[in-house]
């Protein structure tokens, strides 16, 4: 019984378990920052997990890369610069190529081993780093983690107009991209009216985390505060929420994308056809149930 409590123990969803069946490993490793292991599943495809949580499906990645990734980016006219911290995978560097007006885009990703495993079985998100736009940093988005200046700091102030952080759950390598230093230093980063879009967790799961971090952003960007969310059903509860934000500059409005994915020249005759995304859910995506509503102040 003591060791079946075992897989109850997750910090992050205590008192519940979620299985796919394996099929077969297809790799096991230890880098420095985590475990790395790889499966086939019968049901979602390639499977790809960091410290036994799961970090993308080849059946459902695409809510979840092109959510994170289109949320910005239609949210301003014609984005130019951007950063993904996290995303080693290149799920989200591929749904960034799609904007032909994007000119430079920088990842700071901390894990090597994450980029090699996803050029090696999972080439149609890796894909996304063959794009000459891209710019590739080993190095983690964390302020203090092993070096005191970091990636973001180093960035010169307002390089970016988007920055994405996708980054895994606040256990391990990317507890601070949570805490307050680290959004000021995105902000720092962003130009004025620029936006950010953070993975921000479950809202069945984690409303204080996503309180924190909306108190936090609140007080960091003084633009635009909004959390929008999408289904992905390998996710612990099958939903995955979005931290997006604008710094002080001209407005933002989220809601309502100023830059449509369907006028996005790039996007429409891209040779992947976008499988999760549209306008429609995107203006969707913003409407938050009234539970939370309730919990979470500033929503
Ligand atoms: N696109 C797939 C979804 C992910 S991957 C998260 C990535 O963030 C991993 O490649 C991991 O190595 C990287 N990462 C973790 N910490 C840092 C850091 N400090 N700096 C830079 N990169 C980092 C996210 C899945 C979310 C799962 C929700 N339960």
């Amino acid at each position: 019984k003591a060791a079946k409590n075992v897989y109850f123990n997750n910090p992050m969803w205590p008192g519940e378990v979620h299985s796919v069946k394996v099929e077969n490993i297809l790799f096991k490793g230890k880098s420095d920052f985590q475990e790395v292991l790889v499966f086939e599943s019968s049901a979602y495809g390639k499977v790809l997990v960091l410290d036994g949580i799961v970090q993308l499906t080849e059946k459902d990645e695409c809510a979840y890369q092109e959510m994170i990734a289109h949320l910005p980016l239609c949210s301003i006219p014609s984005p130019k610069s951007v950063l993904v911290v996290g995303g080693g995978d290149g799920g989200v560097l591929r749904e960034i190529s799609r904007h032909s007006s994007i000119e430079h885009i920088d990842i700071c990703e901390i894990d090597k081993m994450v980029i090699d495993v996803s050029k090696k079985f999972f080439p149609e998100l890796a894909v996304g780093f063959e794009d000459p736009r891209v710019h590739l940093h080993i190095d983690d988005g964390m302020i203090n983690f092993t070096l005191s200046i970091k990636f973001l700091r180093n960035a010169p102030k307002g390089k970016y107009d988007a920055i994405i952080v996708d980054s895994s759950d606040p256990v391990g390598p990317a507890q601070e991209l949570v805490e307050k230093p680290f959004f000021e230093t995105i902000a720092r980063a962003l130009r004025p009216g620029g936006v950010v879009c953070n993975m921000a967790e479950s809202m069945w799961l984690h409303t204080h985390l996503i309180q924190d971090m909306l108190s936090i952003c609140h007080e960091t960007f003084k633009g635009s505060v909004h959390y929008a969310w999408a289904s992905v059903p390998t996710y612990p509860s099958g939903v995955i929420g979005f931290l997006i934000c604008s710094t002080e500059g001209p407005p933002v409005d989220f809601k309502n994308p100023v830059n449509p994915i369907e006028n996005v020249e790039g996007a429409v005759k891209h040779k992947r056809e976008l499988k999760f995304y549209n306008s429609e859910v995107h203006q969707a995506a913003f409407a938050l149930p009234t539970f939370l509503k309730r919990e979470v102040s500033l929503l």
